[in-house]
């Protein structure tokens, strides 16, 4: 695989890089691994960055371990994990074996409990399902002006199979008291500084929205074991949401009768202006909302951008996805917007997941051309031209344009 960024960035990363992180890109934990000198990075990785069990996905400039994957290789119906994208905000568990792994259940629930995996499994429906987990931040390489934060292009998005139990089945069994209003999730991740009293980050939803039928804590990623950088041995997959809802590593959900206030809850973190602003325009914090669904979007998977070819007609396919809604309609165009013909949609595997389209272009003579796709769904949302800026750069769902040349 080949890093975005120089060379010199990626030995910063490397040599910054915790144990797990490091575990993870040699494939094999580290025995000696305090013996390695700071500064070292293994031999095996110096030259040519991968991420065990992962392939063609595009590492981000940043600490901790963050990775894209290229729209082109999205191209599966169901992501595979090794496609699936990784978001870190911490430093993941060493440890992710799953026969000692706990849940605890409690906050103001009626009866708390502590539960491995296999009473998971037992106590509880197994159900399979097919949904989208995207980071509030993809796209965010757009913004102009620019926001801070890691620079996702398209990538930060996949659709994989998650098998588990609902996580209302499990919060009906603890018994949710009637003035829980909010979850929150913990995780076994521990904070960049080291400090062990810090979180990298504790999110939650709505009791509304932790009580549907999609929301799954789940412990298979496509029929096998998660990768340990998507939560192995265990998370949640809400689906619809940031995703940043879905915890990763999951040790704990607890029911509180407040909005949930850890890290990355409160401030600017995942929360966008309550009204339009003007770009770079400044807000006052108190004028946030928390991000809910997330919105229409869709992706074109193939052709690659930027694909020379002699073939006039072309097909178009990908993906198009909207929060908690279906999508009713994609469209296509070649000519910058100017007529649009309709893609043919598939229904969505299930609630919660992507739904996949395709359609064909006749180019009608040699030169440069872009596919635009545009989505949109049932409640009549259709993906905009320009970004809708704030701060720090959520929810772009612009249209995904591709460059093709007609030699
Ligand atoms: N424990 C934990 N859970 C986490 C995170 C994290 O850093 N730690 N990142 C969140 C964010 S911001 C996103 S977008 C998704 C990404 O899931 P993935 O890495 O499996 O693609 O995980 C979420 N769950
Ligand atoms: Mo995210």
């Amino acid at each position: 695989m080949i890093p975005r960024y120089p060379r010199s960035n990626r030995r910063a990363f490397l040599q910054g890089a915790s144990l797990a992180t490091l575990s993870a890109l040699v494939g094999a934990a580290i025995p000696f691994h305090r013996h390695l000198p700071r500064g070292f990075v293994p031999v095996v990785i110096a030259d040519d960055l991968t991420i065990a069990g992962k392939a063609g996905l595009s590492v981000l400039n940043d600490r901790p371990l963050n990775a894209e994957t290229p729209p082109a290789l999205l191209d599966d119906a169901i992501t595979p994990t090794h496609r699936h994208f990784i978001r870190n905000n911490g430093n993941p568990p060493a440890d992710t074996s799953a026969d000692a792994w706990r849940l605890a259940v409690d906050g103001l629930v009626k009866t708390p409990f502590d539960l491995s995996i296999d009473d998971l499994k037992q106590r509880f429906e197994v159900v399979r399902l097919a949904l989208v987990i995207e980071c509030g931040g993809n796209g965010r390489a757009f913004f102009d002006p620019p926001a801070r934060g890691n620079q996702w292009t398209y990538g930060a998005v996949g659709c994989s199979l998650w098998t588990g139990v609902r996580l209302k089945d499990v919060l009906a069994a603890a018994g949710v008291d009637d003035n829980v209003v909010y979850t929150a999730h913990y995780g076994a991740d521990t904070h960049l500084s080291g400090d062990p009293a810090r979180l990298p980050i504790s999110r939650g939803v709505p009791i509304a929205k932790a009580l549907t039928d999609g929301v799954l804590i789940a412990f298979e990623m496509n029929d096998g074991p998660l990768h340990p950088m998507n939560g192995a041995p265990l998370r949640l997959v809400v689906p619809g949401w940031p995703g940043s809802c879905s915890q990763k590593w999951l040790t704990r959900i607890q029911l509180r009768d407040i909005v949930h206030d850890g890290p990355k809850m409160t401030g600017k973190s995942y929360r966008v202006p309550n009204r339009p602003v003007a770009p770079g325009e400044k807000v006052d914090e108190q004028n946030f909302e928390i991000i809910e669904r997330m919105p229409v979007k869709s992706l074109i998977t193939s052709p690659a951008t930027g694909v020379e070819t002699n073939e006039s007609v072309v097909a178009v396919r990908g993906h198009a996805w909207s929060g908690d809604r279906a999508i009713a309609s994609v469209d296509v165009s070649f000519d910058f917007g100017a007529r649009w013909q309709r893609a043919q949609l598939d229904p969505p595997f299930n609630a919660g997941a992507w739904q996949n389209w395709r359609t064909t272009v006749r180019l009608p003579q040699a030169g440069y051309y872009e596919i635009w796709a545009r989505a949109t769904d049932t409640a009549g949302d259709a993906q905009p031209h320009a970004i809708d800026w704030n701060p720090k750069g959520y929810l772009n769902n612009t249209m995904h344009r591709v460059a093709v040349r007609l030699t």
